[in-house]
């Protein structure tokens, strides 16, 4: 039988090669456990009752799940106590949720999004958990405050998402490229089985939510009709479609098999900024494309180089194949970004 390294022995190659602190390893391992408790809770459907509105609303004003919660939960009662945080920020929560003051405080921030994806949850489509490693700016025993958290996502330790699909898997990246782990349910762990993923330069495949056309700026029209037309347009060649719905599956398509993901800005989300959160969404997800070889932008900048000013905000995403992110992009330079 194969051997196969565990997330434990791999983590604790990175922490061997300086790539990871200790207490970095030791967060991650206690996040590792915590999406596996997601995983299990998710996989029972209905039998744990955990389907449908939790009858809530989040701080974005969205319909909470009932697994929204429990996922939530589960995140936050798992981290609060190991000694390795000095806050977290949750797109659940709308402000940050300090360490209670009973327990030992870390040098590491923690974003997440507990459950991305959840209105695919009743119909028993993919959904994850993404999550966001920031160094704490702060003093060590004080309050991080929500400013602490309002860092450029370049300044991000570690980044990664636990995907729940036909299989569990997280995958990772503490800079050292990006790697991704099987959970084996018969033995409870996380082993080793996709070094080093990397996204092709080029790509025939898109993912954008077309029924939003209308509303797109131009250079994305333009760019999504020239995929349209295919071999006959000025493309010269077909193109695939693929949406999900759930960034998490998208992302991880892409990181497998290339692509580009676009949920750029629009007239019904201009005023929000965008749809997807920049803290815990765009930034983590950015930060393993460009580990992986691809490159992610909101259409106009660099995500990673976005200087955040609420916990909260939300950014327009245009991330994958580094030639086709480089072609949308350029269109947003021709000046013809008027919706
Ligand atoms: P739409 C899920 O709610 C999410 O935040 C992302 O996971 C996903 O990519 C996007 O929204 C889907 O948005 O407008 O297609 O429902």
């Amino acid at each position: 039988m194969q051997h196969r390294v565990s997330l434990t022995q791999f983590l604790i190659g990175e922490q061997r090669a300086g790539h990871v602190s200790p207490d970095l390893r030791l967060l991650l391992e206690v996040v590792a456990r915590a999406v596996k408790a997601i995983g299990v809770t998710i996989s029972k459907g209905a039998l744990a009752g955990a389907l449908g509105e939790a009858g809530t609303e989040n701080v974005q004003g969205e319909a909470q799940k009932k697994l929204d919660v429990i996922a939530n939960e589960i995140l936050l009662q798992a981290n609060e106590w190991g000694g390795h945080l000095a806050a977290m920020a949750s797109e659940e929560v709308e402000t940050v949720h300090q360490i209670p003051f009973d327990y030992p405080k870390g040098g590491y921030l923690l974003l997440f999004d507990p459950l991305d994806g959840s209105s695919n949850i009743d119909i028993n489509v993919t959904v994850g958990t993404i999550f966001s490693v920031l160094r704490n700016p702060q003093e060590k025993d004080k309050d991080p405050s929500e400013n602490d958290f309002l860092q450029p996502g370049r300044e991000q330790v570690a980044a990664g998402y636990a995907i729940y699909g036909p299989s569990t898997q997280l995958v990772l990246t503490v800079g050292n490229g990006v790697h991704a782990f099987t959970l084996d349910r018969e033995m409870g762990g996380f082993l080793y089985t996709h070094p080093f993923m990397t996204v092709p330069e080029d790509t025939r495949e898109y993912a954008i939510n077309a029924s939003n056309i209308r509303y797109w700026e131009s250079p994305v029209r333009r760019y999504i009709t020239e995929l349209q037309q295919g071999k006959d347009g000025p493309r010269g060649a077909d193109f695939n479609m693929r949406w999900v719905a759930s960034m998490v599956a998208d992302v991880h398509r892409v990181l497998t098999r290339g692509g580009i993901f676009l949920y750029p800005l629009d007239e019904k989300c201009r005023a929000q900024g965008g749809k997807l959160r920049l803290m815990y969404e765009a930034n983590p997800m950015a930060m393993l494309i460009e580990q992986a070889g691809g490159a992610a932008t909101t259409g106009r900048e660099r995500i990673l180089d976005v200087v955040p000013q609420r916990l909260h905000q939300r950014v327009p995403v245009i991330l994958g194949s580094r030639s086709e992110v480089a072609r949308v992009t350029s269109y947003h330079g021709d000046g013809a970004a008027s919706a």
